[in-house]
Order: structure tokens, then sequence, then C-alpha cells
């Protein structure tokens, strides 16, 4: 993609943070499109015909990051697709405004996405403490269906978060490029001092 013409937003912070909750809001006034790696990973386990169905399977509930290739390719895909079907109307020829939710959580990832495929202009980091988080999920997962929204997984998640993730925020708070902002207030506060930042990268 064209850096100058597509900007990318990663949207950081541990499971129950608050990411997909913001960024679906943010998507609605901003015309940016959301793209959860969560979700695109969930998708194509649940396609018919491929070929990482179980590898993802198992790496969800075992709050594990799959291969980095396998979801750089399907944000990658997912962007080229929308930037089609929004071009001309929506977005000008070639723009695009993406917040990347969920994505790099791993060093490894950062860094292929950024020198293959798209660099970020920004990284917003929600952080609160693990009771309000894993008091969200558990909430959640007595209806969300999703198979690690249970102790075990959760557990494993923030872990994963502490070890792996954390690396990733430091280092983009090293290039300048950090927001951080704290997500144990309502979904209104919370969104409102996004807004702000978002306001500010778009000026
Ligand atoms: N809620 C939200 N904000 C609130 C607020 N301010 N006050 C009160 N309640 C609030 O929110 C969670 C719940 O809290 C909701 O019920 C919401 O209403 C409420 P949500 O916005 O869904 O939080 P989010 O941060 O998006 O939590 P999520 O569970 O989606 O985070 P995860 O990072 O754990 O999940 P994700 O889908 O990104 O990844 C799942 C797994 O996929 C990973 O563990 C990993 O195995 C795999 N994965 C990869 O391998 N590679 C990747 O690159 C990405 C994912
Ligand atoms: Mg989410």
């Amino acid at each position: 993609f064209d850096h100058n013409k597509v900007t990318v937003v990663y949207v950081l912070g541990g499971p129950g943070a608050g990411k997909g909750t913001q960024c679906t809001k943010l998507s609605e006034d901003f015309d940016f499109c959301h793209l959860s790696a969560g979700d695109l990973l969930r998708a194509e386990q649940n396609r018919d015909g491929s070929q990482y169905g179980e590898l993802i399977r198992t790496c969800i509930r075992e709050g594990s990051i799959v291969p980095k290739e396998v979801t750089s390719k399907l944000l990658e895909n997912a962007m080229a697709a929308e930037i089609q079907s929004r071009s001309g109307h929506r977005w000008p020829d070639g723009q695009g405004r993406f917040l990347i939710d969920g994505f790099p959580r791993k060093m490894d990832q950062a860094l292929l996405f950024d020198e293959v495929v798209c660099p970020a202009s920004l990284v917003i980091h929600f952080t609160t403490t693990e009771d309000v988080m894993l008091e969200r999920l558990l909430e959640r997962g007595k209806t969300s269906g999703r198979e690690d929204d249970n102790i075990d997984s959760i557990r494993k998640r923030f872990r994963t978060y502490y070890e792996q993730t954390m690396p990733v925020i430091e280092h983009y708070s090293s290039l300048g490029k950090l927001e951080e902002i704290d997500s144990s207030k309502s979904i209104d506060t919370v969104y409102q001092e996004t807004s702000v930042i978002i306001r500010k990268l778009l000026s």
C-alpha cells in the first residue's frame, strides 16, 4: 500500500480492555475501516477448506499467537478488498483509513507488517487492570460463545499479553508513536479521550 495514501492505526490493549468496543464507535464517526485481527482469524477458522482452521482454534484456546504470516495476510487481503470497495465514493482513489484492532501483539508481527504491508501512523494502547479485564470477559463469556472466554484461556491470554505484547508497546513508545488511554472508565469517557487523539491525527 502507498503509505502516503493509507493511514493505519494499531489499537492494542489487554484482553477485554475495550479495543473492539472503541473501534466500532470510531469507525462510525471517522470513516475508518475497523479490522479486528481476532475476528478475521475466527472467520478463517470457520471457513470451509481453510488449511489453518485447527491451528487457529488451538492458538485461540491457548491464548497463543497464530504464526505472523497467516494474520498479516488476512489483514492485507481485507485492506485491499476494502480499498477496492470504498474507492471513488467513501474514499478518494487508492486512499484508506484502517483501525487494526488487536494486532500486532508480538514483535515479529510488528516488524513484518510495518515493513511488508504498511507502517502504522499511530498506536493506541488501552490500559486497565487485570481485575477489570477479567470481570468484563467473564461477563461477556456468558453470551459471547467465544471459545477463549473461560477462566483458563483468559489467564493464558493475560500472560501472552504481558510477555509478548508489552515489548511491542515499548517498541512503538520508543518510536514516539504511542498514545495510552486508561480504559477503566465508562465507554463514553474512554471514547471522548480516544476521539481527541484521532482528530489530532487527522488534522
Ligand atoms: N466493555 C468494553 N469497554 C468497557 C468499558 N469502558 N466499561 C465497561 N465495559 C466495557 O470489550 C470486552 C467486554 O467489556 C465487552 O463485553 C464490552 O461490552 C465491555 P471488547 O471491546 O470486546 O474488548 P477487547 O479489548 O476487544 O477484548 P477481546 O476479548 O476481543 O481481546 P483479545 O485481545 O483477547 O481478543 P482478540 O479477538 O483480539 O484475539 C483473540 C485471540 O486471537 C488471541 O488470544 C490470539 O490467540 C489470537 N490472535 C492472534 O493469534 N494473532 C493476532 O494478531 C490477534 C489475535
Ligand atoms: Mg476484541
